[in-house]
């Protein structure tokens, strides 16, 4: 791989290890109050993520010479399948929506990043196919983010429902640009080398999930342990 990629991926490493540790210290410094969940979870997402750049570094979760083309990282949708669905989840908490529904998006999310993986996989042209079915996925999360989660977060107190709504955009403003830069990279359209499309995974990886869980656990313990509750206030 090239020292660019190498680069990237080190950079990777280092922000979800920061992250980790960061959340890792807030969560035992809240150990047994309500609300600590959240740098709990915090801390599991970005110690998965530092993992699996971490073996991406060490080309274990890597494909050399994929299809004779270009180099293949199969690590991160490893990383995704386990942690988007875990940043779905804090949201629809958060929201006091329905466990069921929550449970629901959550699947959607798995089928999204799944559906992904048989698109990077795939030639060309039936790679667009599977993409357009995970962009619809996507676009169902989407829609139950704006509606259902949005609906339940309004009738939350207005402290809960700020934060609500400061993670919701983050995360949609965030994840809109990871379909953008598949169809860019080397799997879709081939418009921008790896380096570049390792670049821009990684700034956005550690702004949905370092950036994502400082905005949450800098929240005050009273307002996560009242939104960790599933009482509507
Ligand atoms: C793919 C390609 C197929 C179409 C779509 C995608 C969406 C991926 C997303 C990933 C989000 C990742 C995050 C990682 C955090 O570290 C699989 C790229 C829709 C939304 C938030």
């Amino acid at each position: 791989m090239s020292s660019g990629t190498q680069l990237w991926l080190w950079i990777g490493f280092v922000g979800m290890a920061f992250g980790s540790i960061v959340f890792g210290l807030k969560a035992a410094a809240q150990h047994r109050k309500e609300g600590m969940e959240f740098a709990l979870v915090s801390f599991f997402i970005t110690l998965w993520a530092a993992a699996m750049y971490l073996s991406m570094l060490l080309g274990e979760t890597v494909l050399f010479n994929f299809k004779g083309q270009h180099t293949l990282f199969w690590g991160r949708y490893l990383d995704w399948v386990i942690t988007t669905p875990l940043l779905v989840m804090d949201l629809g908490i958060i929201a006091g929506a329905r466990p069921k529904l929550i449970a629901g998006v959550m699947a959607a999310d798995v089928f999204m990043i799944v559906t992904g993986v048989i698109a990077t996989l795939e030639g060309s042209p039936t790679n667009y196919l599977w993409y357009v079915i995970s962009c619809g996925a996507f676009l169902a999360i989407l829609g139950a983010l704006l509606t259902e989660f949005s609906v339940a977060a309004h009738r939350r107190n207005g402290k809960i429902n700020r934060l609500f709504q400061k993670l919701r955009n983050t995360l949609i403003v965030l994840w809109f640009c990871y379909p953008i830069v598949w169809i860019l990279g080397e799997e879709g359209l081939g418009i921008v080398n790896v380096a570049v499309e390792t670049a821009c995974y990684a700034i956005l990886d550690l702004c949905a999930k370092v950036g994502y869980g400082f905005i949450l656990t800098s929240t005050s313990l009273d307002v996560l342990a009242q939104a960790s509750g599933l009482r509507q206030d």
